[in-house]
């Protein structure tokens, strides 16, 4: 799938964050945990170099544990803080204050050679579109904690939330741009949502859905739409809109409506925890 995105769009993103990693010591970096490959920028490792860092394999709850681990262990030994969340969940606020810490090791004990006593640590967090930037942003900030205000120094309008004595968080999420230079990459984001529905092909991508699953989760489909699921992927989708009714005015099919359905039911889960790499 071919996908444009708009330089002009692109440059400034990057700008705007580079301006605030100054601000920083720690990046948390969003990851789509059912595509953390595709929904990955691998800018941001040349951007955050002198930074720390956490990966967060986010919507864990969507995808394949059994791939979350092996994510995980991937990542973990390229050397980065990893953990699996669900930023909806309020439950996993204790362990990502644990894991912040964790992840800032290395300057709480800079701090503490050179003296400096309870400088909290500053995070953003950063991710491409629907990764869940806010979500995080608004769950482990939570009700309870207030809005520091500008900061002396800072550029106006730079929110800072302070979350507890040790962290601080930066307000505003800094939007990554995803990489489309492979078009793998492209489908899978669309297939996440991290691309908007209009501008990819909705029948298109759903029988590449339909010929991903039939491949690597075979029963997925014959489960949930009580089909076979011999046949090619648009065979298997015509059985899926006769199964569910998808009918047009007549009794045309509706190939449309069934993919749209299918890519709905993939998103929210109703398939079952499915990652896409
Ligand atoms: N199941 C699940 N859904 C999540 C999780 N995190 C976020 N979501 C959902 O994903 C959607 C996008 O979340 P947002 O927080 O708006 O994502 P964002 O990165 O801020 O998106 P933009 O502002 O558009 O770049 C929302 O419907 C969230 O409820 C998660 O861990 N699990
Ligand atoms: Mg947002």
């Amino acid at each position: 799938m071919n996908l444009q995105w708009y330089p002009g769009h692109m440059t400034k993103a990057r700008r705007m964050m580079q301006e605030d990693l100054k601000l920083i010591d720690l990046v948390i970096e969003l990851l789509d945990a059912r595509a953390p490959l595709s929904s990955r920028n691998p800018d941001i490792d040349e951007m955050c170099r002198q930074k720390s860092r956490l990966l967060l394999l986010n919507k864990a709850d969507l995808a394949d544990e059994r791939k979350n681990q092996a994510w995980s262990a991937f990542f973990q030994e390229k050397g980065f803080h990893v953990a699996k969340v669900d930023s909806r969940s309020t439950a996993q606020v204790k362990f990502i204050h644990n894991i912040v810490r964790e992840a800032c090791q290395e300057k709480l004990e800079r701090d503490r050679k050179r003296g400096i006593k309870n400088r909290p640590i500053r995070a953003m967090a950063v991710g491409i579109p629907n990764v869940g930037k806010s979500t995080f942003i608004n769950t482990f900030a939570g009700k309870a904690c207030t809005k520091t205000g500008n900061r002396p120094g800072v550029t106006k309008g730079k929110q800072w939330i302070r979350l507890n004595k040790s962290v601080e968080l930066l307000d505003t999420p800094g939007i990554l741009w995803p990489k489309f230079d492979d078009p793998q990459v492209g489908t899978r984001l669309a297939m996440i949502g991290s691309v908007k529905d209009e501008i990819v092909n909705i029948d298109e991508l759903a029988l590449q859905l339909i010929a991903y699953l039939k491949a690597e989760y075979p029963g997925i489909l014959q489960k949930r739409y009580d089909i076979e699921e011999s046949g090619e992927p648009v065979q298997l989708l015509e059985a899926i809109a006769r199964e569910r009714k998808c009918v047009k005015k007549g009794a045309d099919l509706d190939y449309g409506k069934a993919a749209g359905m299918i890519l709905e039911e993939f998103r929210s889960g109703k398939l079952g925890r499915i990652t896409l790499e």
